[in-house]
């Protein structure tokens, strides 16, 4: 605990009086340099983030709220799938939809739906934020990753889980903290209802502590591995979303 005020003091002396670029570099001595995930750039914002929840809310939860603060309207965002197979899959209820869990893991596993919810369900009522601006509370059911991940035996070695989706465009990956967070699922319903199409049918990873677009839809793939360096994106949004 030492340790950590006096790291984390230091990240916001160095922050206030020289800069995010000097504090970005105290972080980087301690080992809590989010992953190179953007091809070079480097980004001392994002770093300061992740070192400041990584120090002090690495477990904390996200706000849970009562039924009554259920949004009336969810927006859901984007458009669904539209290819053959996703809507052959969808036609058939989703039987045949199925989760990939592979990568350093002792037993690599292709879940159904109906694998997945027999493990113990847990629900959360949760604020789901887009980094555009607008946001929704809404009720998320499913299994935390976490289960899934032990089933799965995960190896010591494991540093990261990369988890993508039917499309093949959206893919992202978090941390061995986030991805063992009690409030990190995998959803299979919503509001008391299956999961619809629109707000990731029939499988979504839904991460708490991160914005919108972390939490990805249609859900088939959770990959665990030692490095990111194979897996790098391209993108203008910040690795680390943590709220
Ligand atoms: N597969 C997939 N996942 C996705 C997206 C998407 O277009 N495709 N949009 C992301 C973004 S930017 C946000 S803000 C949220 C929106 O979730 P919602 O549609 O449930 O509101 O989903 C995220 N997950
Ligand atoms: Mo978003």
């Amino acid at each position: 605990m030492n340790r950590r005020k006096l790291i984390t003091t230091g990240l916001a002396t160095a922050a206030g009086a020289t800069g995010l670029a000097a504090a970005a570099r105290i972080a980087e001595t301690y080992g809590l340099v989010p992953p190179n995930y953007v091809g070079g750039l480097y980004r001392a914002g994002d770093t300061l983030t992740y070192a400041a929840h990584r120090l002090i809310t690495s477990h904390a939860l996200a706000r849970e709220f009562p039924t009554s603060k259920i949004s009336k309207n969810p927006f859901a965002n984007g458009k669904p799938p539209r290819d053959e197979a996703f809507l052959q899959l969808a036609a058939n209820n989703f039987a045949d939809w199925r989760l990939t869990i592979d990568g350093l893991v002792s037993n690599p596993a292709s879940l159904s739906l109906s694998d997945i919810k027999a493990f113990p369900a847990r629900h959360q009522i949760t604020h789901m934020a887009c980094e555009e601006g607008w946001s929704f509370i809404a009720e998320w059911i499913g299994v935390p990753l976490s289960e899934i991940l032990k089933a799965a035996g995960i190896l010591p070695q494991a540093r990261y889980v990369v988890y993508s989706a039917h499309q093949k465009n959206w893919r992202s990956s978090i941390d061995m903290a986030d991805a063992l967070h009690p409030q990190t699922f995998v959803t299979y319903a919503f509001n008391g209802a299956d999961l619809p199409i629109g707000h990731g049918g029939p499988l979504r990873l839904r991460i708490a502590r991160q914005l919108g677009y972390k939490n990805i839809k249609f859900l088939t793939r959770i990959h665990v591995t030692d490095s990111l360096a194979k897996h790098q994106r391209k993108t203008p949004y910040s690795w680390y979303a943590g709220i």
